[in-house]
């Protein structure tokens, strides 16, 4: 069986997933797309071999689209994967799920309301093989009980229009998922500082930043995140145990001796780093579905990092710990 997908949003990551789709991952094929930027749509369409569809609307009521995967700006995730739920057809959305706490559990609510899980946010550091690695780790009790951890999250350069904002519900959110998955506790404060700002941005963004995660047990996480470090991609941590720790370094480095000297190149951008997680997870979201199973990172997970990430800007904005409400757990999310 062939699982037939549609792909809203063809920018960066759209396209990488749709050739990914079309030409890499097993039983499945890309039939369908949109993005608003018709002209890179229907290039993409020609390759992947896919329709251009007028409307995302339309794309997720089309007869030959069975799930679908959303790669648009964040703001726009809510009401599409809505749209998805409506339509009874599972739905891969890339993180955010939404940009508020309050449209996540609009998705909550209508996926609970449907009875069963159609929505996976991608969260693709879950599928990372280093990462499970650590998180086996943990789970064998090789290094007793996690108390702490240290992570960094570092990019080469953004854009003149990211946010010192962004660096939380863009960048960081990937740490607040990987922590609440390793650690299996949610996050129930945070507190944010900002550096002494890199030249390179200095005046237009808070960079590099420091962010302080307090998880219900009394864990606690440190995460630098600094998003114009100019060398290249870094992703690390380390986790602190009782009896031992376990971490993970840039693991895409590779060395270079010549000349008496040690050369190690660094990823590039996520791209290259999460090459295999990206795989790995498309992978397993299709046959997950073609299996009946739907177990990647969900709903819940997906509002919990959303809530986080908002504290997280709030604590930056007022220099306060903030503390982290959540709603209580629906049934179908345990
Ligand atoms: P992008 O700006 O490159 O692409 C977004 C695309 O959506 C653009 O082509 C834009 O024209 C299109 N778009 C705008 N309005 C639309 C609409 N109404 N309907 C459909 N498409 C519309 O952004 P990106 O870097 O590809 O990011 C897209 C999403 O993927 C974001 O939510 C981002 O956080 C996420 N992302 C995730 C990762 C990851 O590692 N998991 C990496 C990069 C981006
Ligand atoms: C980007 O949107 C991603 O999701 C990348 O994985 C992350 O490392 C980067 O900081 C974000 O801007």
């Amino acid at each position: 069986m062939t699982l037939a997908v549609g792909v809203i949003g063809t920018g960066n990551i759209g396209v990488y997933h749709a050739r990914r789709l079309a030409s890499q991952i097993s039983g499945a094929q890309v039939t369908a797309v949109f993005d608003v930027a018709t002209e890179r749509a229907a290039a993409v369409a020609k390759e992947v071999g896919a329709v251009a569809h007028r409307s995302w609307t339309e794309l997720v009521e089309a007869t030959e689209v069975e799930a679908v995967l959303i790669a648009s700006p964040g703001p726009l995730h809510a009401e599409q994967v809505l749209a998805c739920i409506a339509a009874g057809k599972p739905v891969l959305c890339e993180k955010p799920l939404a940009t508020t706490g309050e449209d996540c559990l609009k998705v909550i609510a209508a996926e609970v309301a449907f009875g069963r899980r159609l929505v996976q946010v991608g969260f693709m550091r879950r599928y990372d093989r280093a990462y499970r690695v650590v998180k086996a780790a943990i789970d064998d009790g090789n290094i007793g009980q996690p108390l702490l951890a240290h992570m960094v999250h570092r990019n080469a350069s953004v854009p003149d229009s990211f946010t010192s904002d962004m660096s939380m519900t863009d960048s960081v959110i990937h740490e607040i998922d990987t922590i609440r998955w390793l650690f299996g506790q949610e996050i129930v404060t945070t507190t944010v500082v900002a550096s002494k700002p890199s030249p390179q941005t200095a005046g237009r963004l808070r960079d590099p930043q420091l962010v302080l995660l307090e998880l219900a047990d009394g864990a606690v996480v440190d995460v630098e995140v600094f998003v114009n470090c100019q060398y290249g991609y870094d992703v690390r941590c380390e986790i602190v145990g009782s009896t031992g720790t376990v971490s993970m370094d840039n693991p895409s480095t590779t060395s270079l001796l010549r000349n008496g000297q040690r050369i190690e190149t660094v990823p590039a951008d996520w791209r290259v780093r999460f090459d295999t997680a990206y795989q790995d997870e498309l992978q397993e979201w299709v046959n997950g579905l073609t299996a009946g199973t739907a177990d990647g990172p969900s709903s819940w997970d997906g509002y919990a990092a959303a809530v986080v990430a908002n504290s997280a800007v709030s604590a930056l904005a007022d220099g306060a710990r903030t503390e982290v409400t959540l709603v209580d757990r629906p049934g179908l999310y345990t």
